[in-house]
């Protein structure tokens, strides 16, 4: 409970922040894209984890007032690049599977764009297999409706949760990302090569993107280049960084 309180007042004291971390397409390693994690500096407790407070936010019903806060701040970064001159890079924003499935979230989403002026079309929004879970109609129509607008809609966890492939068709995402779990074994466990395989073939066929997450080191890199993919993310290319960070990377390659 003295979390939930403290967490209520982060957002009006300017506690949460955004950190970003670097996505790029290889081999050539260009940046182009960038996902938004939320980081809480609390003023004595130091850095709290999302891991830890997230789920907070989400029995406490917070994560509406953090989410909309997390988009908004998303939103505002992506229209202060561009007023700099920096070319556009994606920002990728991750979405409780909470925040997606409550009513209005379309409308919350809306607002936020006419507010800050963002172009969706720069903007993914990354959601996990429970925001998925047995959709109908509204939800199918939300997915079309952000669709519409320009965002593109990315499955964060592949593979990890309960959806089905019958939900690859049926929901017209832009992007898969591969789950770190299953990049941090590769190259040598068998199963993970298979299932990171497997998922980069169905994923072209179905016209999809792919983004590989956790590539920490040179041989999960190579395994994943030899297969096609064309996006990673993860330590080896770079950490989480501060705007201030990306700003200059974006500078040092106009
Ligand atoms: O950045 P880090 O590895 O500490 O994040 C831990 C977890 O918190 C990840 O699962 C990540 O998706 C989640 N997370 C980070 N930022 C956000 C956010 O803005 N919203 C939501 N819902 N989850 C986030
Ligand atoms: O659940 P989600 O995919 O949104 O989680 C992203 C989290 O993964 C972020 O909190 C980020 O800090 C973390 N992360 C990013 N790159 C790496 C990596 O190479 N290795 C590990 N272990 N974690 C990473
Ligand atoms: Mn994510
Ligand atoms: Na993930």
């Amino acid at each position: 409970l003295k979390l939930e309180n403290a967490l209520r007042r982060a957002i009006e004291r300017n506690e949460l922040i955004l950190e970003y971390q670097p996505q790029w397409e290889m081999p050539e390693q260009r940046l182009i894209g960038v996902e938004a994690l939320v980081r809480w500096e609390h003023p004595e407790r130091g850095r709290v984890t999302p891991l830890e407070f997230i789920p907070v936010a989400e029995e406490s019903g917070l994560i509406h007032a953090i989410g909309d806060h997390v988009l908004r701040t998303a939103c505002l970064q992506q229209a202060a690049w561009h007023a700099a001159g920096l070319r556009p890079v994606t920002i990728a924003v991750n979405i409780s599977a909470l925040q997606f499935r409550r009513q209005g979230f379309l409308e919350r989403v809306r607002r936020i764009i006419d507010e800050t002026g963002a172009d969706p079309k720069g903007l993914d929004l990354e959601l996990t297999e429970s925001a998925l879970m047995q959709p109908g109609p509204e939800i199918e129509a939300q997915l079309a409706s952000l669709r519409e607008m320009g965002f593109g809609l990315a499955l964060d966890d592949f593979g990890t949760g309960y959806s089905s492939l019958a939900y690859l068709k049926r929901i017209p995402l832009t992007h898969l990302k591969i789950d770190r779990s299953f990049v941090q074994d590769l190259p040598g466990d068998a199963e993970d090569a298979a299932i990171a395989t497997a998922t980069l073939s169905i994923a072209r066929d179905l016209g999809l993107a792919v983004i590989a997450e956790g590539v920490e080191t040179p041989a999960q890199r190579d395994f994943l280049l030899t297969r096609q993919c064309r996006v990673m993310q993860g330590y080896l290319l770079s950490p989480p960084l501060p705007a201030t960070a990306i700003t200059q990377l974006l500078r040092d390659d106009q």
